[in-house]
């Protein structure tokens, strides 16, 4: 084998872990299959880290490259499978990427386990890494996105690759996984990059740096009729941060899946002033059953300044959804730097509001993700980072207290919403200390 493909996996095992294979992990594969390696993967998602898998798949596939997929959740869990892979096989050469790697490439450098860090799309770079290393053509210094350590040690990255058009990149390999495993199984790409808008807590605009590039309709519903015909795939979501952005394009997408012989329900998230009335009955027509919107807060004065949207828009949005038939999913995050407990008292009465209207409630701590305003301007909007471990940055453990509200009071008032909200356990955020859910 060339090459072991493994999604680091999260230590709070989570419903959101293991809805879905790693796409990003599935691009590359079928990249370098494309290419002519031997490509073998692993999901840690779903079975739990499991170092002695690791070593296993080393005695047996001897993969020349492992490539390595980390979030900032699971980055310690990445930097535990390298260090295993190197004290096993040090030949092995060792690849991260993913949200985290991207944004802190030089943080993954400083771990001599890592030979190779890739920011930005991995499609292009394993199979030009891979190139170099295994069959000895290129150089791989010249690979856009690539970081190493020079010869003194120092860090150095690449500048960033142009996003892949999503239209030219063969279909993710997802059968390298186990897909008998996972919830939503069918997870299908929409755009490449990201969302243009710069909410203060997202870091999807720093880490695709404001990218985005859309696939057409056409090569969407080609492989939504191959998922149907191969697979007997009937539901698939949608992964973009922002579906309704281009509204030409949605109009167009819908019409090609209206088309379809053997239609397909799917799912999406958006922003509420993207949608209106009559785009969501037509998306409704076109097989939508389920959208998520970021509400994120109550109160208008914490919208403006985050995120810019109006609550009458998130109203509206969940109205016009569920009249539909559709399921409407508004997340909330608590606390913004500018909460006071009179904000968090107004988040509670509209989620009590959204509710009414027929949405379901979605509750997650706010995280200071790297790349996001709350970490890097974090002491200009008295935001105190209280974790170093970045395994907590989970969206469910309270990692950040605000100069109104401290880490006890946010728990106490996230717990009491969940509670007077009478949320599933999934839907909220774990409840304090404990690092496992029961
Ligand atoms: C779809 C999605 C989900 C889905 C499905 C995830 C899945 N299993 O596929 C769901 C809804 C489940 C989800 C959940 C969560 N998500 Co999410 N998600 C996304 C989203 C919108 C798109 C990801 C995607 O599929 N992209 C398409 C594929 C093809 O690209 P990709 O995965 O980025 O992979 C490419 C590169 O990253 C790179 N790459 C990736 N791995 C590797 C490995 C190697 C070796 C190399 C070389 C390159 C490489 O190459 C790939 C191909 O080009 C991104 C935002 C975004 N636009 O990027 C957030 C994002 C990844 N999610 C994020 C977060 C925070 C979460 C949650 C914690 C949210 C929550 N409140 O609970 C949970 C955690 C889930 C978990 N515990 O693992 C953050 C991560 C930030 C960070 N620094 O870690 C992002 C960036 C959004 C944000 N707001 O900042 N998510």
């Amino acid at each position: 084998m060339d090459v072991t493909l493994i999604n680091a996996p999260v230590t709070l095992r989570n419903e959101h872990a293991r809805l879905s294979p790693p796409l990003g992990l599935a691009y590359i594969a079928s990249a370098l299959l494309d290419d002519g390696f031997g490509v073998s993967a692993i999901d840690f998602n779903v079975s739990g880290l499991n170092l002695r898998r690791v070593d296993s798949v080393l005695a047996n596939d001897r993969p020349a490259v492992v490539g390595i997929s980390a979030t900032t959740e699971t980055f310690p869990n990445a930097l535990a499978i390298a260090g295993r892979i190197k004290e096993r096989e040090p030949g092995t050469v060792v690849v991260l990427g993913g949200a985290h790697p991207t944004i802190r490439p030089e943080e993954a450098l400083a771990e001599t386990d890592v030979d190779f860090v890739v920011a930005g799309p991995g499609e292009r770079a394993m199979v030009e890494l891979c190139r170099a290393l295994v069959r000895g053509e290129g150089a791989a210094g010249d690979i856009a996105g690539l970081g190493f350590r020079v010869q003194d040690g120092t860090p150095h990255v690449n500048p960033r690759a142009e996003l892949p058009h999503p239209d030219e990149l063969p279909l993710p390999a997802r059968e390298l996984f186990p897909l008998e495993f996972y919830k939503d199984t069918w997870n299908v790409l929409t755009a490449t990059g990201s969302c243009p808008y710069r909410c203060s807590f997202c870091s999807a605009s720093s880490l695709w740096q404001g990218r985005r590039r859309m696939r057409s309709p056409g090569s969407i519903v080609a492989e939504l009729e191959h998922l149907v015909t191969a697979h007997g795939v009937d539901r698939v979501f949608f992964t973009d941060d922002i579906f309704t952005l281009n509204r030409r394009w949605v109009g167009e997408l819908l019409d090609a899946l209206r088309a379809m012989e053997r239609p397909v329900r799917w799912g999406c998230a958006t922003r509420v002033d993207l949608v209106d009335a009559e785009l969501v009955s037509a998306m409704a027509e076109a097989g939508c059953t389920g959208i998520q919107f970021g509400v994120e807060s109550g109160s208008q004065e914490v919208l403006d300044s985050v995120k810019g949207i109006e609550k009458a828009q998130a109203l509206e949005a969940v109205r016009a959804s569920v009249t539909a038939g559709i399921d409407a999913v508004c997340s909330f995050m608590i606390p913004f730097p500018q909460d006071t407990h009179a904000t968090l008292a107004e988040s509670l009465a509209f989620m009590r509001e959204v509710r009414a209207a027929g949405a379901r409630i979605f509750l997650s701590y706010t995280c200071p993700y790297p790349g996001t305003l709350f970490f890097e301007d974090a002491e200009k909007l008295g935001v105190r980072i209280l974790s170093d471990r970045w395994d907590e940055f989970d969206a469910k453990h309270v990692v950040m207290e605000t100069a109104n509200l401290s880490a006890e009071e946010i728990r106490e008032t996230a717990e009491a919403m969940a509670a007077e909200l009478g949320m599933h356990r999934s839907d909220m955020p774990t409840i304090s200390g404990t690092h496992r859910l029961p």
